[in-house]
């Protein structure tokens, strides 16, 4: 985008006065129409492009100066983005949230109400996509020239709604009613290939895909905060040539037919994988993967040769982070161009495609280890298989220098595995095309070295690194919690720590301090009052703002042990009817989505919804135990959930749980975490204190352990009375008939250890109980985990990436 000049721009302002110009202006414009007759809509639409405007000027003089630097770049390849809201993000990043309140007062309408008409792009499953929106908040946070690049979903990630307890999915056409923040680019569309062969041509093979689709991309905007950088998120999606439709099928009456080219184009962006963690090996999802790759190198290759003709700087001035290994075939694309498209030699090509990429694992499960069929790959990108081939025998070449002999080593590091099916595994492309490869929190990064990837560390120990995970203070505090952030504000003296979050500190000094620590509480029954008021309008439960707010929300997983929470629950339930006194009051909040086709999971949904019904009806623990699951969590969720909780459950079965980041968000805004030892609850705690967390479990190495030897679960039930009266609750049809399911896998193999954490679980929970007892313990508590949080924020971690891995300088955008 060209830096706009010359007399015919009107001014982009942020007085009222030129607010209100400009929305009656595009209300007008845009919509046609006029503020008497406007709808919410209409006027949400309008807001919306106003807001946007001020972010398109910044993002023209950002594109100036990119363009003036010629600097490293950024390109964050990701599956997938889970944005959140922008309507209230880009209000406050423009800082134009009070001027757009007051005009919007002054023509009759609220912003409160206006604000709940815009719809999150929900193009994620959940850890992965979400980080991919923190990371570039904080890219742009920094000034550091960066593009995510990822699919435009026609339907995210689907709604969940609980019909009798269970979870059903509903497509989310989140764009339905129009979204204002993406600027579509059909001029930009780019063709990508698939299927056909390859020939030999004047002694180089090409490819000669035998079907075409196109890439149209859209952008949305990526404001950074307090600085004037706008960075943009490149969305492709499918469409099919214009000729595509059958005019002379459908003029015969064969409307199926006629559409049938258009919509096998077309599907490639329809949905989102709803599956998360679990290995989903469809045809339609290696589309999906080479589509996004092939699309975006395309336009990497565009930037590039706008600013640069000479190959050899290629690596210098674009750095590509592969987001797990959904965009790992972005390895073999970029050697397809550099050596079939533009000619250069392999080795040439080869050493400039590892300085490019680098790697983001994000997970340890195995199941979660993409592979593909090599016969699906060879039909599907012929050329592409025979990359891999090439770049593995030179692979496994080095491999045999270094360890001559070592057949089995070879075995293992081969990008191909052989048995049961030959298939190319991911992650090892990933790994063998990339500088750099990192886990995602210290315990993370270290068993990927010992386990997962562990021959490959051996091989390369210096690629090997850990950067960990870090969320968006902006959107998690600020925009989740403007109680909060203000009482933080008024007591740091300012909102430094919005972009400098270790000044969070400054608040331990307080922890102990009875006004302040009343005013802490006051934030927080407030929030827990917008939650409940938000409860029971969808659910019809009512929550006491003042009983402990109790919070596990997150995908469902078995490794996450939602099972463990309820095991509490329902012990909880037993112990509160015999003593009224044995807990505190409490509200246990579940919300998650789980993948469609896990059905293990979505049997614990229902079982949580029966528990439910059962204690939220009992009459002998009213007002001490209130358990409800909040149905479609999401970012916006979140945002509600998150400030409201006083107690964080990350209970995840050490080693299985990668990093998470909804410990830190829920840390951030003052939850108190119980916890194992997994993932960066680890470096949480470090940070936060042991007397602030409420540590239980076993550890990863116990684990690994306690699963390899002579596990029987049967009898832990066996010798523990609370938890054999849990279990023949279940059992007993109390909460739903046949739960056999869920007891079977407890009983049997309990794969996940729920049954020998039971105990170590209840007694934390005991500890917590016992710590809310005393408010001003618990409230110094609360504090300082806020106040320890601040490594957690995404600018630190963006900081690691940049000194560490991308080795990108800042390019600052001159103001206006
Ligand atoms: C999704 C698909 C394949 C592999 C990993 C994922 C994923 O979402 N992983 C999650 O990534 C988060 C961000 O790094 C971590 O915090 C979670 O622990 C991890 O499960």
């Amino acid at each position: 985008m060209e830096q706009p000049n010359g007399p015919a721009l009107r001014a982009i302002g942020t007085t009222a006065a030129e607010f209100e110009r400009d929305l009656v202006s595009n209300l007008y414009f845009e919509r046609g129409t006029t503020m008497e007759s406007a709808s919410a809509q209409d006027v949400y639409q309008s807001l919306a492009v106003t807001v946007r405007d001020r972010l398109v000027d910044r993002r023209a003089r950002t594109a100036t100066a990119h363009q003036a630097a010629n600097p490293r770049c950024v390109y964050y390849l990701s599956a997938e983005y889970m944005l959140g809201r922008q309507l209230r993000q880009n209000l406050q990043y423009t800082g134009t949230e009070e001027v757009a309140r007051d005009v919007l007062k002054g023509l009759g309408v609220s912003l409160d109400e206006i604000a709940d008409f815009d719809v999150e792009p929900s193009l994620g499953n959940g850890g992965l996509g979400r980080l991919a929106a923190c990371l570039l908040d904080a890219l742009a946070t920094a000034d550091i020239p960066a593009v995510g690049y990822g699919i435009r979903y026609d339907l995210g990630l689907f709604r969940q709604a609980i019909v009798d307890g269970a979870q059903v999915e509903r497509p989310d056409d989140w764009a339905f009613d129009g979204s204002p923040w993406e600027f579509p680019q059909q001029d930009d569309r780019q063709a990508v290939g698939f299927y056909g062969r390859v020939e030999v041509e004047a002694g180089r093979r090409r490819w000669i895909p035998e079907e075409t689709v196109l890439g149209e991309p859209s952008h949305m905007l990526v404001p950074g905060y307090g600085t004037q950088t706008v960075n943009i998120v490149r969305l492709w999606r499918a469409r099919a040539d214009s000729d595509a439709f059958n005019l002379a099928d459908f003029a015969a009456g064969r409307s199926a037919e006629a559409v049938q080219e258009v919509l096998r184009s077309e599907n490639i962006s329809k949905v989102l994988y709803p599956a998360d963690s679990t290995e989903f090996g469809r045809e339609l999802r290696l589309k999906q993967q080479y589509f996004l790759v092939s699309c975006s190198l395309w336009d990497i290759v565009r930037r590039f040769h706008l600013r640069n003709s000479d190959w050899t700087v290629f690596a210098d001035k674009t750095v590509i982070q592969l987001n797990d290994t959904h965009p790992a075939l972005a390895v073999p694309e970029l050697m397809r161009l550099l050596v079939d498209e533009y000619e250069l030699d392999w080795d040439t090509a080869w050493s400039i495609t590892r300085r490019t990429f680098a790697y983001t694992c994000h997970t340890l499960l195995p199941e979660a280890l993409e592979t593909w069929p090599v016969a699906l790959f060879e039909r599907l990108l012929p050329r592409h298989l025979e990359i891999v081939y090439a770049i593995n025998q030179t692979h496994l070449d080095e491999v045999e220098s270094r360890f001559p002999g070592d057949g089995d080593l070879r075995r293992r590091l081969s990008l191909i595995q052989e048995e049961p099916e030959r298939r190319i595994r991911m992650a090892h492309l990933a790994v063998v095309g990339s500088h750099a490869v990192n886990g995602v929190a210290e315990l993370h990064s270290r068993l990927l070295a010992e386990t997962t990837l562990a021959d490959f560390a051996r091989l390369w120990p210096e690629r090997f690194r850990n950067v960990t995970n870090g969320v968006s203070p902006r959107r998690f505090l600020r925009l989740a919690n403007p109680r909060l952030a203000a009482l933080i504000s008024e007591r740091l003296g300012g909102e430094g720590w919005l972009t400098d979050l270790d000044q969070l500190r400054g608040l331990a000094a307080l922890a102990g301090d009875s006004e302040f620590q009343r005013r802490w509480r006051v934030v927080k029954r407030d929030n827990k009052l917008d939650l409940a008021a938000y409860v029971r309008a969808a659910t019809g439960v009512v929550l006491d703002p003042d009983a402990l707010c109790d919070v596990h929300v997150k995908r469902f997983h078995e490794y996450k042990r939602q099972l463990l929470k309820l095991l509490h629950v329902i012990t909880l339930h037993d112990r509160l009817r015999a003593d009224p006194g044995a807990d505190v009051p409490r509200t246990v909040v579940f919300a998650g989505k789980a993948a469609p086709s896990y059905h293990a999971v979505k049997r614990i949904i229902q079982l949580i919804n029966g528990v439910a019904k059962v204690v939220n009806a009992d009459p002998a623990v009213a007002g001490r135990l209130t358990v409800v699951f909040l149905p479609d969590y999401n970012v916006t969720r979140a945002e509600l959930i998150v400030p409201a909780a006083d107690l964080s459950e990350q209970i995840s079965l050490a080693g299985k749980e990668a990093s998470g980041t909804g410990n830190m968000k829920l840390a951030l805004n003052g939850a108190v975490t119980v916890g194992t030892l997994d993932g960066a609850n680890i470096e949480l705690r470090d940070r936060v204190g042991a007397d602030n967390f409420f540590l239980f479990g076993v550890d990863a190495a116990c684990a690994a352990e306690v699963r390899r030897g002579d596990y029987r679960p049967g009898e832990i039930a066996g010798s523990d009375p609370e938890l054999a009266a849990a279990l023949a609750a279940i059992a007993d049809g109390r909460y739903g008939a046949g739960f056999g399911d869920v007891l079977d896998t407890l009983l049997g193999r309990d794969e996940y250890l729920t049954l020998a954490d039971y105990r170590a679980y209840l007694d934390a929970q005991d500890a917590a109980a016992a710590a809310w007892r005393d408010p001003a313990r618990w409230t110094a508590m609360s504090i300082r985990n806020t106040a320890h949080c601040g490594f957690f924020s995404a600018d630190r971690t963006v900081a690691d990436y940049r000194d560490r891995i991308w080795h990108a300088d800042p390019v600052p955008v001159p103001p206006r």
